[in-house]
């Protein structure tokens, strides 16, 4: 239990009587956060030690370099908590090496190309539209415009990654880099096989665990850390950290990769943030967070299965991790609809692109939920069942207009839900 001033760093009181205007925003979107069920799949509700060290004076100081190798004077106590977060790193993913300055997973991706590229060098990655990122070579990212990015896709009965489709465009492309990993991948990766083809074509196995590394973290699903040169990943999904990002790699790499972070890409890391980040890496190691990170699995096959049962599908067929694509062909919605019906329910989720999606992006076929916050909440299978029906309802007979009678309904059911199961209790 703590008070609502702990979320917010040292002094929110200070705050509210010189700067009423964001005090408010502070304390609106802890309202919002807390009036609705939050399906994003890629957000958590980070903890109150992890929001206290992101507020904390930490913040202040340069220190560009790494820690006992800075360009500036006084960071004698910055260096404590890099060295901090850099040893429990490498404890947690049982890795040679972890660099924690990125600040974001698309700054640790940029550092792979920093360290493993020349522009115009050929990569191969899942294309965006198949569940792939931004940043693995889409035209409109600097990986599309600066290197030669070749997509691979899922096979179209199966919707699974599509590993001979894989090796035949290794072996055609020669890239100089193999990136395993997504935004919309359902289903757990084979790390062995993406080794296997990257050895045969003398690449570079990159590993984007944006998404599940939490669920690695908490020793729910494999690692890919034991195959891969190098995992990229994010702190605030479902690992539950600050918004930033970190890597871990093979000690051979480590050199390269620290020189792509900073100074290549980077300048003065956020050492607030990495603090934050020791924090949470000590969370992630505890037999709650374990745990934790199973039930998040657990929440989620129930939840696709629920709504499978109610005629909406999951690609795949369901689920191995926190998340679900749910094609919505067969109820005749688009995403987009789907996304403001389930809004003005209480509901938040994305619309999201299905593998072979005949909708442009900002229509789309499908949406994606992801359980790691509604798991957070202490939320289980039964909640999940009534989750789907909630969506299910909102989303097939509700409308974008939050005073329609159905989502007005449905809002009624997700209160109480969330005051039942509340995020950051008081
Ligand atoms: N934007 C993130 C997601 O929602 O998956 C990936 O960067």
């Amino acid at each position: 239990m703590a008070d609502d001033q702990t979320f917010y760093g040292s002094d929110f009181g200070a705050l509210q009587a010189f700067d009423p205007d964001i005090a408010g925003v502070l304390l609106s979107e802890l309202d919002r956060l807390r009036g609705g069920l939050q399906l994003i799949a890629s957000e958590n509700l980070s903890s109150p030690a992890v929001l206290t060290a992101l507020g904390s004076t930490l913040s202040n100081k340069y220190a560009e370099g790494y820690p006992g190798r800075r360009y500036y004077g006084g960071c004698s106590e910055v260096d404590k908590a890099e060295t901090i977060a850099i040893e429990r790193a490498k404890a947690l993913f049982d890795a040679e090496h972890a660099n924690v300055q990125a600040h974001s997973g698309a700054s640790a991706n940029q550092a792979v190309y920093g360290a493993f590229m020349q522009p115009g060098d050929t990569l191969l990655a899942m294309s965006l539209p198949m569940g792939g990122h931004l940043t693995h070579g889409s035209k409109v990212s600097f990986s599309g415009k600066w290197f030669d990015a070749v997509g691979y896709g899922v096979d179209k009965d199966t919707e699974n990654i599509d590993y001979d489709e894989v090796e035949a465009l290794a072996k055609e492309h020669r890239p100089k880099v193999i990136c395993a990993g997504g935004s919309a991948i359902p289903r757990l990766i084979d790390f062995e096989r993406f080794r296997a083809i990257a050895d045969e074509v003398g690449a570079i196995l990159w590993v984007d665990a944006a998404h599940f590394i939490g669920l690695v973290a908490g020793k729910a699903i494999p690692s890919p850390v034991p195959y891969a040169d190098v995992v990229t990943f994010t702190t605030h999904k479902v690992l539950r950290g600050p918004r930033s990002g970190a890597l871990v790699c093979k000690a051979e790499h480590a050199a390269a990769l620290d020189k792509a972070i900073f100074p290549m890409m980077q300048g003065g890391p956020q050492m607030h943030t990495i603090a934050a980040k020791a924090v949470n890496f000590k969370e992630a190691a505890s037999p709650e967070y374990a745990q934790y990170a199973k039930d998040v699995i657990a929440n989620s096959q129930q939840l696709a299965a629920s709504l499978l049962e109610l005629g909406v599908r999951p690609t795949t067929g369901g689920t191995d991790t926190h998340l679900s694509l749910l094609d919505l062909q067969g109820i005749g919605v688009t995403g987009k609809d789907a996304e403001a019906r389930a809004d003005a329910a209480g509901i938040v989720l994305n619309k999201n692109a299905i593998p072979f999606d005949p909708q442009k992006p900002n229509i789309a076929s499908g949406i994606r939920v992801g359980t790691p916050s509604v798991t957070t909440q202490g939320m289980g299978t039964e909640e999940m069942k009534q989750i789907a029906s909630l969506i299910h309802r909102a989303i097939t007979e509700g409308d974008a207009d939050p005073d329609h009678a159905v989502s007005k309904a449905v809002r009624a059911e997700v209160t109480d839900l969330v005051t039942r199961f509340p995020a950051y209790p008081r």
